[in-house]
């Protein structure tokens, strides 16, 4: 029996709700805090504010039990999970406000003896900061009982679950356990060991935090292969996919699928945090990042070339906006951004965009009068353009067989499978 009996999760996102619910049903007694009273009240009625698949089971199994339970303020508890958004700032640096708002809410609650954990995506020394902080906030504590001072166990484990895969990720994953003192990274493990099913593997933090950076960032190299293969091989008159295909039948190749550009909140702003940490040393992943960042501009021109082979009063059809398959998620999505870049520039062009999982325009599309959320029958019926930029079951089970006299851009290749 682990000794946290209770653990405070600040940030009931697409990480902090899941890791609250998963504690939750496995016997802690967990309180869930948000800035966004919204969310509490969705999850005090066993609610949940986002999709992912089994995830309103659990919460809703959590609540009925008694054993989670949300609220705004920060509430006394045996160790405290941090999981709140790093975004990066213009420059790319990370931006670090929600993890000192964070500390700021746990620090008066702090006797020493109790677990913080960071699983925030983070620049390498992001956790040491937190500590830096909940000391200074309370000057009787120390992360590491230096003058005789009572210890904050401090650690970083970073989460690493695919969305749309996160409740089953959650517990079968391998998992990083980084602390600022190998007592702390010791009682994370046992926290986590009360749901996590895979290996459990203890370094110290910044090493823990730059493993999560590279994770990511390794995904976001490959993907821009494969978008640079996609441009070069549209130049030369080849397809693609095939391509790949064949070249993944070597045994030491495996290359990834080319897109309209890489999206979410993970692998597209990851990369950038160890940019900031070595900017002359990082070059490779810099590229990689402009070469996805730059495949959305690719996207739109081969859009408005085919435009021009049309009537002035043709329609543009927009397949998916979310940033991939089968998730309602439109954060950093390509999609939404190809999409808010062709209203703009074609104030004339009717934009029929279709997107299953949403049930309103997000506010990038919102003021376009000629872009209008449809189904996908009468989207394609009614353009002479046709972009495939979501690889949604419900766009992969269309008929795309008959649209004679239409073009058809297909970024994901689900024309395509042999
Ligand atoms: N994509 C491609 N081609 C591919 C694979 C992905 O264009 O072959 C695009 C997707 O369409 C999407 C983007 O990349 O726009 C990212 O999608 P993803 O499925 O690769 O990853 P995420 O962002 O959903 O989740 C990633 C995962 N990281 C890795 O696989 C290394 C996940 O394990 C992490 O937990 C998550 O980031 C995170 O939170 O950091």
């Amino acid at each position: 029996m682990s000794k946290i009996q209770t653990v405070a999760v600040i940030g009931l996102g697409y990480i902090g709700l899941p890791t609250a619910a998963i504690l939750a049903v496995n016997g802690i007694d967990v309180v869930g805090v948000d800035v966004n009273q919204k969310t509490v009240d969705a999850v005090n009625v066993g609610q949940v504010p986002f999709v992912e698949p089994d995830l309103a089971a659990h919460v809703a199994g959590a609540v009925s039990q008694g054993k989670l339970k949300a609220t705004t303020d920060t509430p006394a508890a045996d160790a405290y999970i941090v999981a709140v958004p790093t975004p990066f700032n213009e420059d790319h640096t990370a931006d670090l406000s929600y993890i000192d708002a964070a500390a700021k809410g746990i620090a008066p609650h702090l006797n020493g003896g109790e677990l913080v954990i960071l699983e925030s995506t983070s620049p390498p020394g992001a956790t040491q900061h937190l500590g830096d902080l909940l000391v200074e906030l309370r000057p009787d504590l120390s992360l590491d009982g230096s003058n005789g001072k009572a210890t904050i166990l401090l650690a970083h484990c970073p989460e690493r679950v695919l969305p749309g895969r996160v409740m089953i990720e959650l517990v079968t994953n391998d998992r990083i356990v980084g602390g600022i003192t190998r007592e702390a990274a010791d009682m994370a493990k046992e926290l986590y060991s009360v749901f996590c099913q895979g290996e459990i593997l203890i370094s110290d933090a910044k090493t823990a935090e730059m493993a999560k950076l590279v994770e990511n960032s390794y995904r976001d190299v490959n993907i821009a292969f494969a978008n640079e293969l996609s441009i070069i091989s549209d130049k030369i008159g080849i397809d693609v996919w095939e391509l790949i295909r064949l070249a993944n039948h070597h045994p030491r190749v495996n290359i990834l699928q080319p897109g309209p550009g890489v999206g979410g909140h993970c692998i597209a702003v990851d990369p950038w945090f160890i940019v900031a940490a070595a900017p002359n040393e990082s070059k490779l992943i810099r590229q990689a990042r402009e070469v996805n960042d730059s495949k959305p501009h690719w996207v739109r021109d081969r859009v408005l070339a085919e435009l021009s082979k049309h009537d002035p009063e043709a329609e543009v059809a927009v397949l998916g906006l979310a940033f991939k398959a089968n998730i309602d998620d439109l954060r950093e999505s390509p999609s939404v951004g190809i999409t808010a870049d062709l209203a703009g520039r074609l104030p004339k062009t009717r934009i029929n965009v279709v997107e299953p999982h949403v049930n309103s325009l997000p506010i990038a599309l919102v003021g376009y009068d000629r872009v209008a959320l449809m189904d996908i029958d009468a989207a394609v019926g009614r353009s002479k353009v046709v972009v495939i930029l979501v690889d949604h079951e419900a766009v992969k089970s269309f008929n795309f067989a008959s649209l004679t006299g239409k073009s058809l851009i297909d970024t994901r290749g689900i024309l395509n499978v042999a």
